[in-house]
């Protein structure tokens, strides 16, 4: 999805990832999918800010909550419901379900079910991108539950080392499915980072232009050669960890804190914002909202009337074809 600072435009992607994940919860509750989906209702800031701030050519590495990166880098809602629903026509042909989208034409280099392992991937990404003297620039996307998993530690180590285009992005709501940040990461997010030598930010991860300002700004360093950065993005997640058909919500935080984090709520913000600065003509926030809707159902529909593969062919394409003792089915190399 191509670079904007138009405001406007991030309401329209932060509605799409919004309703997505409505539409994903509403199909895990009638059976339709059946692997977890991981909720990302409530980042949207975070997703929509850094990759309005990213050209096409640019990629980000993401997450078992996926969806709000992938949607924000301009994933196909189509292809992603296709796969929730385990069709051929889904991202992996059906075969891998939320948490292993990946479009490599759109910089989409994975969600990832494996917490912190976007990070060395994106130094992977950014070291070739230097080394072909391209301008591009690599953003993995990480919780802060990721902040105490060598792995990433190690990538900011690399990366200050190598002066590699990548900008660090954290999105800190709070809590790694029951334990808090703050009791599992003694000295802080961002100080921690910076303790790497990185240029560290910490911003209001509910705020979509706080989000973008310090994308532009990171982004700008690493494309001009300055080398890498982090952002730490205070945000919150609305719904519990995950959902699955038949799986009872495990944790829940107070009323009171919900009802003040949604009191922040990042598209209800934008849209004062908009109606304060400029104003909303009539009818056309609706008209906006109307739209998206009908994208999503459009996007269902095409999922729904996909073929399911067929359970002889459940292991096609776990291996590569040139892998001897592992031929895959029906894979053309
Ligand atoms: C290496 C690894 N350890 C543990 C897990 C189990 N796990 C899945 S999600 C999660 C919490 C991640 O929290 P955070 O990074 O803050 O992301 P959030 O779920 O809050 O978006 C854990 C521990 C995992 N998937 N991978």
């Amino acid at each position: 999805m191509s670079e904007t600072g138009d405001p406007l435009e991030w309401y329209r992607r932060m509605q799409r990832l919004r309703r997505f994940e409505a539409r994903a919860a509403a199909l895990v509750e009638s059976g339709e999918i059946v692997g977890a989906v991981h909720e990302y209702t409530g980042e949207e800031a975070v997703a929509v800010g850094v990759c309005a701030a990213l050209r096409e050519d640019d990629i980000i590495t993401s997450t078992h909550r996926g969806h709000g990166h992938i949607l924000a880098k301009g994933g196909e809602p189509r292809r992603m419901f296709a796969e929730l629903l385990g069709r051929e026509s889904g991202y992996n042909r059906g075969r891998g379900g939320s948490m292993h989208i990946a479009d490599f034409s759109r910089g989409i280099y994975g969600a990832n079910g494996i917490v912190g392992a976007g990070a060395p991937m994106a130094c992977g990404a950014a070291h070739a991108f230097r080394t072909r003297a391209e301008d591009r620039v690599a953003v993995p996307f990480f919780g802060d539950g990721a902040m105490n998993q060598g792995v990433l530690l190690e990538s900011f180590n690399l990366a200050v080392l190598l002066s590699l285009p990548v900008v660090f992005v954290c999105e800190n709501n709070g809590i790694a499915i029951t334990s808090s940040t703050e009791e599992m990461t003694p000295g802080g997010v961002a100080p921690r980072a910076a303790g790497f030598g990185l240029p560290s930010r910490s911003v209001d991860g509910m705020d979509v232009r706080a989000v973008h300002e310090a994308a532009t700004t990171a982004v700008r360093r690493a494309r001009a050669g300055g080398g890498p950065s982090f952002i730490e993005c205070r945000t919150v997640r609305y719904s519990v960890h995950n959902i699955a058909a038949g799986a009872l919500p495990r944790e829940s935080r107070s009323e009171a804190f919900m009802e003040a984090a949604r009191r922040r709520d990042p598209i209800e913000r934008l849209a004062g914002e908009l109606d304060r600065e400029r104003g909303w003509r009539q009818g056309e926030r609706t008209e906006i909202d109307e739209n998206v809707e009908g994208e999503l159902d459009a996007a269902v529909e095409f999922a729904r009337a996909g073929r399911r593969p067929d359970a002889k062919t459940a292991l096609d394409f776990m291996y590569a074809a040139t892998y001897p003792d592992f031929p895959a089915r029906g894979w053309e190399p």
